[in-house]
């Protein structure tokens, strides 16, 4: 039972209570109007929002689609250092969506490569808007695997950062495994394009997904993103803790010293991201996404 509970828990799964077989009418009465039955019923569902493609289409027609930031900070001093840009749709019925509403637009190539172009533009120009302003952070963004293959892709991007005379060093791709890494040479040959264009690259939420330990040191890496998966697990106990400084340890000895920490949601894991010795953190107890207006304000 407690192993079934842990399981749940480790899928983030809110636990409201368990019952013993054979179920009593007694216990399952209790379990139903228990405290944190009611409040969970009460709410209203967590990503109940799930758009359709003809709506996303539209919604892409229609230019909803905007970028939200969360930034980056430097843990030493907490200082910003950057910001990663994340998809946000202003949906005219439900108001400002996440991608869990808009999921099925990552399924479709050609809807996530207008989202892709959509959000880019408007994303170096708030970073222009930014650099004019004398701030020196950089941008960073989520590039799937799918497009990372494409040349038209990569070349969007190169024409678009000369347009406005940004530095491609203040931009960081940021390659997302969240599929299967096919066509390793199509891909691996943009990093490498992208790399002599001058732009940084990360892998991101590594530790969670596809990448293994080879075609990570054949990738032309200048920062390694570590899983707030990692982060969790060293919450949860020493094995967790050897588990992520392992993590930290390798990027070192593969002399990427831009190692990112994600997923800091308190004063213990910032804690444990310092003493590991990384650099740079992000997460919802250092700031949460917001809209560039608010960025701008705010730091
Ligand atoms: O896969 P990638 O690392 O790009 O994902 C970033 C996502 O992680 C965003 O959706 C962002 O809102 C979320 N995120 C950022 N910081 C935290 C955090 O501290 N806790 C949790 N649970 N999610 C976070
Ligand atoms: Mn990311």
């Amino acid at each position: 039972m407690q192993a079934a509970e842990a399981a749940a828990q480790a899928s983030r799964w809110k636990v409201l209570g368990s019952l013993q077989k054979p179920v009593s009418r007694e216990a399952l009465r209790q379990v139903l109007t228990s405290e944190a039955v009611v409040e969970a019923l009460s709410l209203p569902l967590p990503g109940g929002v799930d758009l359709g493609l003809d709506e996303i289409r539209r919604c892409l027609r229609e230019r909803r689609f905007e970028p939200y930031y969360q930034p980056k900070f430097h843990l030493e001093n907490v200082g910003c250092v950057g910001v990663e840009l994340l998809a946000r749709c202003r949906h005219p019925q439900y108001g400002l969506l996440a991608p869990s509403a808009f999921q099925r637009l990552f399924a479709d190539p050609e809807a996530l490569w207008q989202l892709t172009q959509q959000l880019l533009s408007q994303g170096l120009g708030d970073l222009r808007h930014w650099r004019s302003q004398g701030r020196r952070i950089s941008l960073a963004f989520n590039l799937g695997w799918q497009l990372l293959k494409q040349k038209e892709c990569t070349a969007f991007l190169v024409a678009e950062t000369a347009r406005r005379r940004l530095d491609p060093a203040d931009i960081i791709v940021e390659v997302t495994e969240s599929e299967a890494l096919t066509e390793l040479g199509l891909a691996l040959g943009n990093m490498a394009s992208l790399r002599l264009h001058g732009f940084q690259l990360a892998l991101d939420d590594f530790g969670s997904g596809y990448a293994n330990l080879q075609l990570l040191s054949q990738m032309p890496l200048t920062q390694l993103k570590l899983d707030q998966g990692l982060l969790r697990a060293a919450n949860r106990g020493n094995d967790g803790l050897t588990v992520l400084a392992a993590a930290v340890g390798l990027a070192r000895s593969l002399a990427l010293s831009d190692v990112v920490l994600e997923g800091i949601e308190s004063e213990l894991d910032l804690d444990i991201a310092r003493q590991l010795g990384v650099a740079t953190g992000q997460g919802y107890f250092l700031a949460r996404p917001m809209s560039a207006a608010d960025f701008g304000v705010r730091f």
